[in-house]
């Protein structure tokens, strides 16, 4: 993707996004430690090995976050004495990277880099790294630049803020002017990149009045990040797309045909995460737009994931959905549980029960690997979008010009989600669901020939 570069400036905590001479693109290979709070660091573990990054050890220590510095001054000096110290077969050589479990202000990671002098990452610089590798459309490449810049522009803020405050020395010439130019720099490129997106954006929206004008009706997928959606999508498609054990594989927007339903669209889409900052998301809002604007909603839940993981992941995909839909247009809303070849019967039920109790839904079990439950899926989705199934018989030709039943059926085939079929020597009578304006056609066409009936 072409940008102005920004004037190249030394590297420090969190600058990832202006373009720099020292900084990396490819993090595959880097070790990394981990800083928490807390214990369950999982989450963050999978993000960093997504991108080849070795985590060779994990420093906790329980309590609340020090306003400043996160783990307090005294522990950071020590790791890093203990980072310049080590030698050959010590675990942390050739460590060059902190990971710290939560969302940090910019003054904080200033500071955790001023006494480490170690490239330092919170969760949202790693999510911006991990994006920027995934991004693979110039939708979302722009949409991750824009949001790493905004990261860029709060460090900035607070290296300007010190500069004026004596705190800390400039760079460049007497420091003082410095930050400020690649301050304005950053801001003009957030300026035109927001203008670039905004124009496809536009076409976006004209994508969308088309398929609507066309008749067509859409079914968004959402979830948490790994949940399956790109392999529901496939399943339920046909249409081949990304499918990684990896986290955020998916980041941009992929519309397909429902199999023998050319008139039902798939959306599938970036996924979810808990704790993002709005600043963030709010990048790619428009990608999640296009899944959530949309006449139905599969929201997908991993049933082999623990009891507390579920929980949790189902409210923050609550609270991601729900918080983006302006209330008179909720979609209907169907929760999909996933993964359930790997799932006991009794783990099943026990998702099944969670799902119930947490959310007002109703819920249908898949295995997009074995394909279990994706026929009645497919039910699902047709019941919720055209209503019951109906019976539609049809009559040989009598008269002149009346077509043949073979050729009747075939319509029928090519325009209806089929059920079941009974023939006998008056009609043929097939059963399953048709949307409505092609039913109207149909009984237009052959008025004789054709009989509704629910
Ligand atoms: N066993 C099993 N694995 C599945 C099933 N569905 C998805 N997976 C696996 O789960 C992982 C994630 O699947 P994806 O379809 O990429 O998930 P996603 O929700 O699109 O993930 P992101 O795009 O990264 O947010 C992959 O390794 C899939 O092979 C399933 O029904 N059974
Ligand atoms: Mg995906």
């Amino acid at each position: 993707m072409s940008s102005d570069p920004v004037p190249d400036v030394p590297l420090l905590a969190g600058m990832g996004g202006v373009n720099n001479s020292q900084s990396q693109s490819v993090h595959s290979g880097r070790k990394a430690i981990i800083l928490s709070r807390e214990n369950n660091i999982d989450e963050l573990s999978s993000l960093a090995q997504t991108m080849g990054i070795e985590i060779v050890d994990t420093i906790i220590q329980k309590g609340k976050p020090n306003s400043k510095t996160y783990l307090g001054t005294g522990k950071l000096r020590e790791i890093s004495e203990e980072l310049q110290m080590a030698g050959k077969g010590h675990p942390w050589k050739n460590v060059d990277l902190l990971l710290i479990h939560d969302n940090l202000k910019s003054s904080q990671l200033v500071n955790i880099n001023d006494l480490t002098s170690v490239e330092s990452w919170d969760r949202v610089r790693l999510l911006l790294e991990l994006f920027t590798i995934h991004a693979s459309s110039v939708e979302a490449r722009i949409q991750v630049r824009i949001a790493r810049l905004l990261a860029d522009r709060s460090v900035l803020r607070e290296l300007i803020n010190r500069e004026h405050t004596g705190e800390r020395l400039g760079f460049g010439a007497g420091g003082q002017t410095g930050w400020s130019n690649v301050m304005s720099a950053v801001g003009h490129e957030i300026a035109k990149l927001r203008r670039k997106l905004k124009k496809m954006d536009n076409s976006l929206s004209e994508r969308r009045r088309q398929r609507a004008k066309s008749g067509a009706l859409t079914v968004g997928l959402a979830g948490y990040t790994n949940v399956g959606k790109s392999s529901l999508f496939s399943a339920l498609s046909g249409k081949p797309v990304l499918i990684k054990n990896q986290l955020f594989s998916t980041l941009e927007t992929t519309v397909g045909r429902m199999a023998n339903q050319p008139r039902i669209l798939m959306v599938d889409t970036i996924g979810f995460i808990d704790n993002v900052p709005a600043e963030l998301l709010d990048s790619f809002s428009a990608t999640l737009q296009e899944s959530l604007s949309c006449d139905m909603l599969l929201l997908l839940v991993d049933a082999s994931d623990d009891s507390d993981e579920i929980r949790r992941k189902l409210a923050t995909s609550r609270r991601e959905l729900f918080g983006r839909i302006n209330d008179e247009n909720n979609p209907e809303t169907l929760v999909v549980l996933t993964k359930i070849d790997l799932c006991s019967a009794e783990q099943i039920i026990e998702a099944e029960e969670i799902v119930h109790f947490y959310s007002p839904f109703e819920s249908l079990s898949v295995s997009s690997a074995t394909g279990q439950g994706i026929d009645e899926l497919r039910s699902g989705i047709m019941t919720i979008l055209h209503g019951s199934p109906i019976d539609i018989s049809i009559f040989p030709p009598q008269n002149e010009g009346e077509i043949e039943l073979i050729e009747l059926v075939s319509r029928v085939y090519r325009e209806a989600l089929v059920i079941e079929v009974e023939e006998n020597s008056e009609y043929t009578k097939i059963s399953g669901w048709m949307g409505k304006a092609n039913i109207s056609r149909l009984t237009k066409d052959h008025p004789i020939q054709i009989q509704i009936s629910n």
